[in-house]
């Protein structure tokens, strides 16, 4: 925990994550809890979300309508989106997201990309998609990036744009202490972009099953020697298409 004149100091200046959606609720519980609470409790991002339903058209608080043209599913409209976009973003030039599962992937390399650009536009908006989707011509207007998460559909943006909000957070430095390990994670450069080792806490024996010789050997040499070789080997069972390779190492490195 930092003090009070350290919020105070970073406060002006973290980074501020905003997330438009319709269930703010549930979003707001989320950035309040684990890692991305700390953080913000301890100034080094700041999150502001906002209610879409705040600039709906009418007393009704309606947001979206049925599709031009016909079919199952309600559109959301363009401008409650666009003006919630307008309400919140200070920097004209800030990135802003829409989660959609027509959106690029989001992986390790688009993590480090959505980084910079907070960091150096000082905000990023995410817009959860909703319904079938959201008017053409508010993506036109203000979105400038989409992001998926996988190839799945999900009932809405909000899980995909923590996942996108937790992922840029414990990415800002000082934000994960020595404990929560953050350089030798599955798909860091430690890792060559690849898996995790296993990893093993006390007791040394749990129903039959021990801890591996080496990691209790004291040996600080030997211990990283045997989790690189079991991150590889593991990486190339599990997920052969993450086998690091001079081109691939290459590529990454200039996204
Ligand atoms: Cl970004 N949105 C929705 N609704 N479903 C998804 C997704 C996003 N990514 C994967 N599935």
């Amino acid at each position: 925990m930092s003090s009070a004149a350290d919020q105070q100091d970073t406060a002006k200046t973290a980074p501020c994550i905003k997330i438009l959606t319709l269930f703010p609720d549930m979003v707001r519980t989320v950035l309040e809890t684990s890692i991305p609470g700390r953080a913000e409790r301890q100034g080094q991002v700041r999150y502001e979300v906002v209610d879409i339903r705040e600039f709906s058209v009418d007393k009704h608080r309606t947001v979206d309508d049925t599709a031009y043209g016909g079919g199952a599913g309600m559109i959301m409209m363009a401008k409650p989106v666009v003006e919630a976009v307008e309400s919140v973003r200070q920097n004209n030039d800030a990135t802003v997201i829409l989660t959609t599962p027509q959106g690029e992937t989001f992986d390790e390399a688009l993590t480090l990309e959505l980084l910079e650009d907070l960091q150096l536009k000082g905000e990023i908006i995410l817009i959860c998609g909703h319904y079938k989707g959201i008017d053409e011509r508010a993506i036109e207007l203000v979105v400038n990036r989409e992001v998926s998460i996988g190839d799945y559909v999900l009932s809405g943006g909000e899980l995909p744009a923590l996942v996108v909000a937790d992922a840029l957070v414990r990415r800002i430095e000082g934000v994960l202490h020595n404990e929560d390990s953050a350089n030798n994670d599955s798909f860091t450069t430690v890792r060559g972009g690849g898996l995790d080792c296993q990893w093993y806490t006390k007791p040394p024996e749990f129903r039959g099953l021990t801890v591996p010789d080496v990691l209790l050997s004291g040996h600080h040499g030997k211990i990283a020697q045997w989790r690189d070789e079991q991150a590889k080997e593991r990486t190339e069972v599990r997920r052969p298409d993450l086998r690091q390779t001079e081109e691939t190492d290459d590529k990454s490195r200039k996204r």
